[in-house]
């Protein structure tokens, strides 16, 4: 595939209709310009979607096994390929070589997991009231899933949505973020590899604004999933209520760890430091707030403060480098006008809040390693989603008083405490407002065979992986067979 031909509709790899088309650049080098893709726009969104919709009947009568069945090999492939796709990955949005491969492994986990849901239960039989009737409900797909995906887990969150979606008879138009065109493209060819019927997943590169929206406002889509900003994802919640569609949304977080008084601080820090700056604090899972009681506060602090010392900023294919570039420029100064106002506010800079200097970092998006202290619940910095490798140091006086702190946010993804008390663990299960609760671990971590989503401001109510992941794109059809000789007619809470 060559020349921006890298959307794939109906099993063929094309241009944009317009021949337009865009780069994709290094965050870590911006002279170098990884490749040139499809800038897609309507007549695309319609090839796609109705190739998706002429493919659905074929698919959806194909037996759950055999699409289980594509489903493993593609995990096959992806496990065959993994280390081709990490540094893929690693040099389209920046995130270093060891959780590029996590990426990927995650991906990989999923598949295997839901090829083997085409084998697994797919509904429930119940007893009927009338007798000589057979009553059970089942799944059932719901017709195109339109696909809005981010460049942060550019392979492992197409494949959350994708496999659960394809498992259950559902078709696919997928469209990946501007930043990761080249992943999503690698993503697809493997597809084909595995077998993938023509029509069933389509691929359109291009922006958001001009595709995303004609996808949403397609009639044949039955149903949008989206990861990303709250701010997009409302308003394509909003659109979807509007057209009746279905709509799973995975937004923003605002993740915290609570250090309570007794925490093993070593453990705690190693947590913070890997929630915090991993992958550039771009996941949704990143914990932008370290909570912790007076009684700990100074000594976390100096640990922490020490850890940080100790991260390398850099290339992210460089194995020595523990924090790689965040994905542009204009990513750079929202997370430096973020962190100024915060200091304006009265926060205190303990480290980094700046970009890196010297040569190295000349040509790329780096920012260095940020904490900030003395940070209340109302400040901005305590509220918004930065999305980059910044965490704030917020004093609690009492186990309450960190979980109000911990809630205290409009989001609610991933919440954590560092703690040896087993009473205090479980009632901060019980207390915390998130989807994802941890003890002694790092709020980020979600392991795939568990649902994975936020409440209030995070998400819609859906959940994506675990056992549930395909809620979002299925419906139950509830079934009443009467097989009685006689020609009586029994009515349901009437005749019985
Ligand atoms: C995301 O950042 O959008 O728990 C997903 C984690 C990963 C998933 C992150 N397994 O951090």
């Amino acid at each position: 595939m060559h020349n921006g031909a890298t959307n794939f509709i109906d099993g063929q790899w094309l241009t944009s209709v317009s021949g337009d088309t865009f780069p994709s650049v290094d965050p870590g080098n911006h002279e170098r310009v990884l490749g040139t893709y499809a800038r897609s726009g309507s007549a695309e969104v319609k090839l796609a979607v109705e190739a998706a919709s002429r493919a659905y009947r074929s698919w959806r009568a194909t037996p759950a096994p055999a699409r289980g069945a594509l489903i493993s090999r593609m995990g096959e492939i992806l496990a065959a390929n993994k280390e081709d796709l990490a540094h893929q990955i690693s040099r389209e949005m920046g995130k270093v070589l060891i959780e590029a491969r996590g990426d990927v492994q995650e991906a990989i986990d999923m598949a295997r997991y839901i090829g083997a849901f085409g084998r697994m239960p797919d509904g429930y039989t119940v007893p009927s009231e009338r007798q000589d009737v057979a009553c059970f409900a089942r799944r059932v797909p719901v017709g195109v899933v339109a696909m809005i995906t981010p460049w942060n887990f550019p392979v492992a969150i197409p494949a959350w949505k994708m496999f659960p979606a394809l498992v259950t008879g559902n078709t696919v138009v997928m469209k990946p973020s501007e930043e990761s065109p080249g992943v999503a493209v690698a993503f697809v060819q493997m597809l084909t590899e595995a077998g993938i019927p023509r029509g069933v997943v389509n691929l359109l590169t291009g922006f958001g604004r001009e595709v995303g929206k004609e996808l949403i406002e397609s009639p044949h889509v039955s149903v949008v999933s989206f990861t990303g900003s709250t701010a997009t994802g409302t308003q394509i919640m909003e659109r979807c209520a509007t057209l009746g569609k279905r709509v799973s949304c995975e937004m923003g977080g605002k993740n915290g760890i609570i250090v309570l008084e007794d925490a093993d601080l070593e453990l705690a820090v190693k947590g913070a430091i890997w929630s915090a700056f991993g992958t550039t604090g771009q996941r949704c899972t990143a914990a932008s707030r370290l909570i912790v009681h007076k009684a700990v506060i100074d000594s976390f602090t100096n640990r922490l403060l020490t850890a940080v010392q100790a991260l390398a900023v850099g290339q992210a294919g460089n194995d020595a480098v523990d924090i790689g570039p965040v994905i542009n420029e204009g990513q750079v100064h929202r997370i430096h006008n973020y962190v100024q106002r915060a200091i304006d506010a009265g926060a205190k800079l303990l480290c980094g809040g700046a970009r890196p200097v010297g040569d190295a970092y000349s040509s790329g998006s780096f920012y260095e390693p940020t904490v900030l202290a003395g940070v209340t619940p109302d400040m901005e910095i305590a509220q918004v989603e930065v999305f980059g490798p910044v965490t704030v140091i917020m004093k609690a006086d009492s186990f309450e008083g960190a979980i109000d702190i911990a809630n205290s946010t409009n989001y609610g993804l991933s919440l954590s405490v560092y703690t040896r008390s087993s009473s205090l663990a479980f009632r901060a299960i019980e207390l915390l407002d998130a989807g994802l609760t941890y003890i002694n671990l790092p709020t980020s971590g979600a392991e795939i065979q568990l649902p994975f989503g936020g409440t209030r401001k995070t998400g819609n109510g859906h959940r994506e992986a675990g056992l549930h992941a395909a809620d979002y794109c299925t419906e139950w059809k509830a079934s009443y067979i009467n097989y009685s000789e006689t020609s009586d007619l029994v009515r349901a809470q009437i005749d019985v």
